[in-house]
């Protein structure tokens, strides 16, 4: 039997502190998850990941760089962080725990109280000491995306090795150069890292390997246009959540498996709620694991969540990088164009990100819209205004929700959302 505990405390981790997150996360995943009914069977990589992700995983990302495969550990909190770059120069890219909330009175003393529960969360989990990414990350790396983040990263650079990228916030021709030279800066700085140097043959490979975990995703998003829905919302963001932790190469083979079951079960009219249950379109700020709350009343309630325009949705996996780039060069621009593309908000405009909206929602059938944002994001509430107007032109209803990470709000979120799912 191998020991975790050990392990734990070899990172650096408060163990018991982290004995405590891991039972109450282990609870959640029960009464969320494990309750559902009619789930596809092949879900059970999802359980294995839910058991295995501060255990097993950590220990092959620490066994693997002993082993020098992958060299080093390097942690995110954005997608606008490239993957490609960093497995192409032998490190592994890995999400960071940040979707709880997690020691917030440490965390308020460098980061305002009214500050997104997305920021405070990863503050509270590197201070509290309970994240093994954050822990085993040997880099992190941020973005100037949203103020909060910006701000914050000064913080938290002091607390671990961070670096951070300069994301634009318009796009132009101007800025597609700058974003283009800031991920080359990036390219140089994992090189510096892992002392590998990026080569033509590794980028394309890690090009293809991410391209494959993208076509996965959306071949499974595809079977979600049924109805009945062969699999439900939270099993499906909880698919895009492991994307950011779990192994590639196994992840890709589980969600293929996920997704032919899925497109067996849309041919035998099978679902995991019944035909005719309401449909609705999620998006807004991206959801980090732990963070399964809206979900979970939404489909509590009685309705499937059949799509998720966000971050930790169809965002992820929508664009493809060209695989066939000339040159390390023509690859690294075809990546860079590649996530300037992200309908993030804190572009402007970023019309990109309605059309979006409202494609899914003709393509997925959906008969709503959730849009939410958490609590003191800015940048998302404010593109609910136009987002609103958006799905009213389109005659599809809409409601928006700002909501952080306490179980405090969930009766009046759920009285809220039954009487949207009554309306439509
Ligand atoms: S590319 S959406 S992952 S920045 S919710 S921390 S914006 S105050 S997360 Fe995001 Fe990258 Fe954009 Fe996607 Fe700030 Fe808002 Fe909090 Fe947010």
């Amino acid at each position: 039997e191998y020991d975790y505990r050990e392990m734990w405390g070899s990172l650096g981790m408060d163990v018991e502190a982290h004995d405590g997150l891991l039972a109450a996360v282990g609870q959640m995943y029960g009464d969320m998850f494990l309750t559902q009914g009619n789930r596809p069977k092949s879900t059970s990589y999802l359980d294995f990941v839910a058991s295995n992700i501060h255990s097993g995983r950590i220990r092959e990302l620490v066994e693997g760089r002993e082993a020098g495969d992958p060299k080093k550990v390097v942690g995110s909190f954005c997608l606008y962080v490239p993957e490609e770059i960093i497995s192409a120069a032998g490190a592994v890219e890995v999400g960071l725990c940040a979707g709880a909330e997690w020691a917030p009175e440490e965390a308020e003393k460098l980061v305002p109280r009214n500050t997104c529960p997305l920021i405070k969360g990863f503050m509270g989990f590197k201070l509290a000491s309970v994240c093994p990414y954050i822990e085993t990350a040997d880099l992190v790396v941020g973005e100037n995306t949203c103020d909060g983040k910006k701000k914050a990263y000064e913080e938290f650079g002091k607390l671990k090795d961070t670096f951070v990228m300069d994301v634009p916030h318009v796009r132009n021709e101007d800025t597609r150069q700058q974003w283009r030279n800031e991920v080359k800066r990036l390219a140089g700085r994992i090189e510096e890292l892992t002392g590998q140097k990026i080569t033509e043959e590794s980028l394309r490979a890690a090009i293809k390997l991410a391209n494959q975990k993208r076509l996965a995703l959306k071949r499974l998003d595809q079977t979600r246009a049924a109805d009945p829905v062969p699999i439900s919302g939270l099993d499906c963001l909880l698919t895009i959540q492991a994307a950011f932790m779990d192994d590639s190469v196994r992840l890709t083979g589980a969600i293929n498996d996920m997704a032919q079951e899925c497109e067996a079960r849309v041919e035998a009219g099978e679902g995991v709620a019944p035909k005719g249950a309401k449909r609705i379109l999620y998006t807004g700020t991206p959801m980090a694991v732990p963070n399964w709350k809206l979900f979970n009343i939404i489909e509590k309630s009685g309705a499937v969540v059949v799509g998720e325009e966000c971050c930790t949705g169809s965002r992820y996996y929508k664009d493809l990088v060209p695989e066939d780039g000339a040159t390390i060069d023509d690859m690294l621009n075809d990546i860079a164009d590649r996530y300037l593309n992200i309908q993030c908000a804190i572009f402007t405009p970023n019309d990109g990100r309605k059309e979006d909206v409202l494609r899914m929602a003709r393509e997925l059938n959906a008969d709503g819209i959730i849009d939410c944002s958490l609590q003191f994001c800015t940048l998302y509430d404010m593109e609910a205004t136009g987002m609103e107007l958006a799905a009213r032109d389109a005659g599809i209803p809409y409601m928006h929700i700002s909501t952080g990470y306490s179980a405090d709000d969930e009766g009046q979120l759920k009285t809220r959302i039954e009487a949207f799912l009554e309306m439509l």
